[in-house]
C-alpha cells in the first residue's frame, strides 16, 4: 500500500493531485485543517493536509501470482486420477467399484475444468493489467478528462522538451497554456455568429447584446437571416424588443448590405444566422452567399462543449469554407469534462473569444483566461 500526504490549499486541490499521483483507485484516509509552518504560519489563512492511500499494485501482483501456484498445486494433486482412470476397463467382478470410480473421476474433471476456468480468468486479469499499466498516471488524467488521444500524444512528447528541473505536472500546465488561444478581436462594427443547430447561437447574440448595451453603453443593431426554423425571428425579436435595439430580417443576401447601412449609426451590428449541418455543402454554400454581404471578418464559429470528439473535426472541416477568425464555446454548464475546449482550439488553431455557462440572458456568457481554461481541462476547477 502507497500511503501519501497532501499539503493543499482545498479539496479541489488535493483531489486533483491524488488523481494525477496515485489515480483514480485512491481513497483519503484522513483530512485535517492545519496552519502553515513557521511564524509565517500563525497570521496566514488555514491550509489543508490530506492523507490518501493506494493498493500497491506491486503486492497486488504477488497476490495473483500466489493465487496461480496454488491453483497448479491443485491441478498437480489431481493428476493422479486421471491415470486412475485404467481402472474403469476393470474386469466385471470389479464393476460396482468401477461405476464408483467412474463416478468419482468424472467429478474430478468437473472440477479441474472449473479451476481451468477460474485459471483462465485470473491470466486476463493479470493481462488486462499489465496492458493498463503501461499507461502513466499522466496519461489516464488527460484521457479522463476527454482529451482526444492525438492531443494527448502531443503533450507526452513536448513533455520531454522541457526543463526537467519543473514538475511534470506543471509542464503540462504550460503546455495547456501555450495551445490555447484567447481571442482579442473586439465586439465592434459587423459581427457574426455560425455553427451546427442549436448550439446557442441566438441566445449567445442576445447575450452580448445585452452586455454590449446594457453594461459597455454601446449601440447594438441586430440582423438575422434566420427565416428557416419556425420561432427563430421572434425569438431574437423579443430580446430586441426588451433591449430596445433596432432588428432586421432579412430573406436574400442581395438584402445585407441594405439592412448593415441602415444600422450606420450602431457601434456594433450582430448578425445572427441559422444553424447548419457541417456535412450539407449546399446550405453552408448558402450561408456562405448571406456572410460575403455583410463584408466583415468578425466571424466566430459557436460550437458546445458537449460535442463529442470525432465530431468536433468534421465541423470544423465544414465550417472551414466560412473563413471563421474566431471560437465562441457554449454550455460548459453542461459538462463535467472539459477536454472539449482543448480539441476545439487545437483543431480550429482559433482563439477563443467567449464561452457560455447557462441559459440566463445576458448574465451567462464570459471571457475566460488561459490559465482557468488550463484548470477545467485539467479538472481542477468546474463550471456548474
Ligand atoms: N445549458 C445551457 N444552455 C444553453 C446555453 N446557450 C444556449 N442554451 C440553450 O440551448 C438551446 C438552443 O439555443 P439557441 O440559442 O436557440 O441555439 P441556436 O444555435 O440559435 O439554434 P438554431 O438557431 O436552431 O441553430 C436553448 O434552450 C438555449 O437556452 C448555455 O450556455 N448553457
Ligand atoms: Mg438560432
Amino acid at each position: 500500500m502507497i500511503i501519501k500526504k497532501y499539503i493543499v490549499n482545498n479539496m479541489n486541490e488535493a483531489m486533483s493531485r491524488i488523481r494525477y499521483e496515485l489515480g483514480k483507485d485512491a481513497v483519503i484516509i484522513s483530512q485535517r485543517k492545519i496552519r502553515k509552518p513557521g511564524i509565517r504560519g500563525i497570521f496566514s489563512s488555514k491550509i489543508i493536509e490530506v492523507t490518501a492511500a493506494i493498493d500497491n499494485k506491486d503486492d497486488l501482483k504477488e497476490d495473483m501470482k500466489n493465487s496461480i501456484d496454488a491453483i497448479k498445486q491443485v491441478m498437480k494433486f489431481k493428476e493422479p486420477s486421471k491415470i486412475d482412470s485404467n481402472q474403469l476397463t476393470m474386469n466385471k467382478e470389479n464393476k460396482n467399484k468401477s461405476n464408483k470410480e467412474e463416478q468419482k473421476y468424472e467429478k474430478t474433471e468437473n472440477d479441474l475444468l472449473r479451476e481451468m476456468q477460474e485459471m483462465k480468468k485470473i491470466m486476463t486479469t493479470i493481462a488486462n493489467k499489465e496492458e493498463h499499466e503501461e499507461k502513466s498516471q499522466l496519461e489516464l488524467t488527460l484521457e479522463e478528462n476527454d482529451i482526444n488521444n492525438t492531443i494527448i500524444e502531443d503533450i507526452l512528447d513536448k513533455i520531454n522538451t522541457i526543463d526537467d528541473s519543473m514538475e511534470e505536472y506543471e509542464k503540462v500546465k504550460r503546455i495547456i497554456n501555450e495551445e490555447t488561444q484567447i481571442s482579442n478581436t473586439k465586439m465592434q462594427g459587423t459581427v457574426v455568429l455560425v455553427g451546427p443547430t442549436g448550439v446557442g447561437k441566438t441566445t449567445t447574440i442576445a447575450k452580448l447584446a445585452g452586455r454590449l448595451s446594457l453594461i459597455e453603453k454601446k449601440k447594438v443593431g441586430l440582423i438575422t437571416i434566420d427565416t428557416y426554423r419556425i420561432g427563430a425571428v421572434e425569438q431574437l425579436s423579443t430580446y430586441a424588443d426588451i433591449m430596445n435595439i433596432p432588428f432586421k430580417v432579412i430573406i436574400s443576401p442581395k438584402e445585407m448590405e441594405e439592412a448593415i447601412n441602415s444600422m450606420k449609426d450602431c457601434d456594433v451590428v450582430l448578425i445572427d444566422t441559422t444553424g447548419r449541418s457541417s456535412k450539407n455543402k449546399m446550405q453552408i454554400a448558402e450561408l456562405n452567399s448571406f456572410i460575403q454581404k455583410a463584408e466583415t471578418d468578425n466571424i466566430h464559429l459557436v460550437i458546445s462543449c458537449t460535442t463529442k470528439d470525432k465530431d468536433i473535426n468534421s465541423i470544423i472541416e465544414g465550417y472551414k469554407s466560412l473563413d471563421f477568425n474566431n471560437v465562441i464555446i457554449t454550455k460548459l454548464d453542461e459538462t463535467t469534462t472539459y477536454g472539449s475546449i482543448l480539441n476545439i482550439l487545437h483543431y480550429t488553431k482559433k482563439p477563443l473569444s467567449f464561452v457560455t455557462t447557462g441559459q440566463n440572458v445576458p448574465d451567462d456568457i464570459k471571457k475566460i483566461t488561459c490559465e482557468e481554461i488550463t484548470n477545467l481541462i485539467l479538472g481542477e476547477d468546474f463550471i456548474c
